[in-house]
């Protein structure tokens, strides 16, 4: 009944939609993909049932909630640590309702409607929201400034309140049709835009995210304001003349904030890469919106600077600890990466938005790395538990203070756990996308999906065991026969490519080729823009079965990169391999993986939820109990999934191994 709601309400918004340009491709809806799928609906589940759950209680406790009755009151003080702590209830908003359309729950609901009454009475009669204020405007926030929006550019967040604010306010509108969190949206986005723009106040947001929350909100209200302050938020960028231009430093030079130069002439991912990745998925919106080529062609620019020079393996980005930032080109340390799981979940947002503007499947690859690799490492299959930073090795030996070995429950900052509660919901809905009659498949998640194609229902559902069997299929179920490309995602690393771009290179192709069959019977078909395109009538009960090769690989990185020198990492299907201390005799950065290595994988249902790990005999170095003589051993080897590391103690993980002894670093950095 509600999916039937939801889809009317999508319906109705849909006249507003068209009237304007938007993204060429258009993803089904994740209220549409219905999952039955066992790697991801226990975590949607779990995230349902733990995450969220958890995340409210953890807004109450910490004093998070209290900040809005003491705003509404105006009295007391700010009891929390950062002026951005309103974010966390609003992100855990949004994650709760995507999931209420999975999961209906009026106990949820209702609670949810208690907070939208706290948010409202925190918000002042002209719309300003920002509880860091508000309790006490005599004396706000340190970071906040006296007056309202003073320290916008540097530190106060009062703009990436309000952008998670719409955020939320548009996914509980489109998961609820109630109007409570969206009109104290509107209200503050009203305010917002009447107060900064090309001839009034200036300013470029100090942490992005304001402007996607605005896109949203222009989706639903056909606004053109929205979209104005969007763009014009994202133009404002570069145009500050405080900066030290000649600094090398990030903070003194604009670079942090990409206020360094205009976003048009920016080619290189530069500063905190949560911001960065929200300014470019916002430039995607507003360049599919506005047709703007000029943000088109940087932000192309920019996806190519990361894809060759700056993303980790496991599809991690922001490597850098000091300013939570992009390193420079090939800056990819392991000892010290920083990898945000706010920023891996930017980045998916990111690349999602490329696919719908461009339909090549290098950015699904992308988006999927990230997905099965580095962002869901951010949460514990307890779901309460988090890293911040998703380490790429642990060393007994050399542990960078700002490195986590451990989960944690929650952190005094928890952007990254209350990002989790939104992304983790809305997975379904990056499964398929559409182009007039093209349909296309772009993850491989069990489950049903019922689309309008040539305004007509077309069922499919997909039954595989992925990403442990590369064995796919598609049961196509048109309510009448009828004919339209369907357009299969051939990923990159089942044709030899381990990252479209030279940055890492599988050692070997696969000897075994990617094939296709349509009723158990070889299908022709060509290759476009990385998708298989499937063309014929098709009719109730036809099956495509996609058979992709799940070989073991060994990645190089590039050699500029340097601390990846004669090394190599593990990958199966979109999977990216660890070794962890309790499966190699405590130890691991010991051990030498040396070329012609036979690694085999095996299912492990007992095993961290259910793992395919690899096995094999490999190298490992001996120190005498001595301290004075090494040696080395032949020793039974074990790699799990990447994402599954640190769910058994605290202790060694590596991703990249040495392929000679002169490689290994035991005892150093
Ligand atoms: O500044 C708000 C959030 O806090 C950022 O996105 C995270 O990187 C953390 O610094
Ligand atoms: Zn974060």
């Amino acid at each position: 009944m509600k999916n039937l709601f939801l889809f009317l309400l999508l319906l109705s918004a849909l006249p507003v939609w068209s009237q304007h340009r938007d993204y060429p491709i258009q993803a089904v809806p994740f209220t549409q993909v219905k999952l039955s799928d066992n790697f991801w609906l226990p975590r949607i589940k779990t995230n349902h049932t733990v995450t969220i759950p958890a995340s409210f209680e953890r807004c109450e406790n910490t004093g998070r909630v209290k900040n809005f009755e003491m705003a509404a009151a105006h009295s007391g003080k700010f009891c929390t640590i950062y002026p951005f702590d309103d974010t966390d209830i609003y992100k855990t908003i949004e994650g709760a309702s995507f999931s209420l359309s999975l999961y209906p729950d009026k106990k949820l609901e209702l609670y949810i409607d208690t907070l939208i009454m706290k948010v409202q009475a925190a918000q002042e009669p002209d719309g300003y929201l920002y509880t860091a204020r508000t309790i006490n405007p005599e004396e706000p926030h340190h970071w906040a400034g006296k007056e309202r929006w003073e320290k916008e550019r540097e530190l106060s967040h009062e703009l990436y309140n309000s952008g998670h604010l719409y955020e939320a306010a548009a996914a509980h509108y489109l998961a609820t049709g109630k109007r409570n969190l969206l009109d104290i949206a509107l209200r503050n986005a009203d305010l917002v835009c009447a107060t900064f723009g090309q001839d009034k106040k200036h300013v470029a947001p100090g942490h992005q995210v304001v402007e996607m929350g605005l896109v949203k909100l222009y989706r639903i209200t056909g606004k053109k304001e929205y979209l104005q302050t969007a763009k014009y938020f994202i133009e404002e960028r570069g145009h500050y003349t405080g900066y030290d231009a000649k600094s090398k430093d990030p903070w003194k030079n604009g670079a942090y904030w990409q206020d360094h130069i205009p976003v048009v002439e920016q080619k290189e991912a530069v500063g905190h890469a949560v911001r960065a990745g929200y300014l470019y998925a916002a430039m995607a919106d507003v360049a599919a919106l506005t047709d703007d080529k000029a943000f088109l062609s940087a932000i192309d620019s920019i996806w190519n600077n990361v894809v060759t020079k700056k993303i980790y393996v496991q599809g991690g980005v922001g490597a850098v600890g000091s300013g939570e930032r992009f390193g420079d080109n090939y800056e990819l340390p392991n000892a010290t990466a920083y990898n945000e799981t706010c920023a891996a979940i930017a980045n998916v947002y990111w690349n999602h938005r490329m696919f719908l503007l461009h339909g090549e499947s290098k950015y699904i690859d992308i988006l999927e790395k990230s997905l099965y690799n580095g962002l869901i490492s951010g949460v514990g299959m307890d779901g309460k538990s988090f890293f911040y930073t998703n380490a790429m090795e642990i060393k007994n030996h050399y542990h960078h203070k700002d490195m986590e070995a451990e989960r944690s429950g929650w952190f005094p900052c928890s952007c990254c756990p209350t990002n989790i509660t939104r992304l983790i919901p809305s997975v379904p809905g990056y499964v398929y996308a559409q182009k007039g009659d093209a349909v296309y498949v772009n993850l491989f998640i069990s489950g049903k999906s019922s689309l309008t194609v040539n305004k007509k229902v077309v069922e499919i559902e997909q039954k595989n065991n992925y990403p442990w069997d590369g064995k796919l299929a598609f049961h196509l179920n048109p309510k009448a026969s009828q004919a339209f490309n369907l357009l299969v995602r051939i990923p990159g690393w089942s044709q030899g490519q381990a990252m479209p771009s030279d940055l890492y290179t599988f050692t070997k192709a696969s000897d075994t080729k990617v094939t296709i069959t349509v009723n158990g019977k070889p299908e022709n078909y060509t290759v476009s823009n990385g998708y298989a395109v499937l063309n014929r009538k098709w009719k109730k009960g036809d099956v495509v079965e996609v058979n992709l090769p799940m070989d073991v690989q060994r990645i190089t990185a590039n050699t500029k990169v340097e601390d990846d020198q004669g090394k190599i990492a593990l990958q199966r299907g979109p999977l990216i391999y660890c070794a962890e201390w309790p499966d190699n005799n405590g130890k691991v950065s010991n051990l030498i993986l040396p070329k012609g290595t036979l690694l085999t994988p095996e299912y492990k249902a007992d095993l961290l939820n259910g793992v395919t790990v690899l096995k094999g005999e490999v190298t490992a170095i001996k120190i005498d109990s001595q301290n004075n003589a090494v040696s080395t051993v032949k020793q039974n080897f074990t790699a799990i999934p990447y994402y599954a590391w640190a769910h058994r103690g605290k202790g060694e993980m590596a991703v990249w191994f040495p392929e000679t002894i002169t490689d290994v670093s035991i005892f150093s950095k």
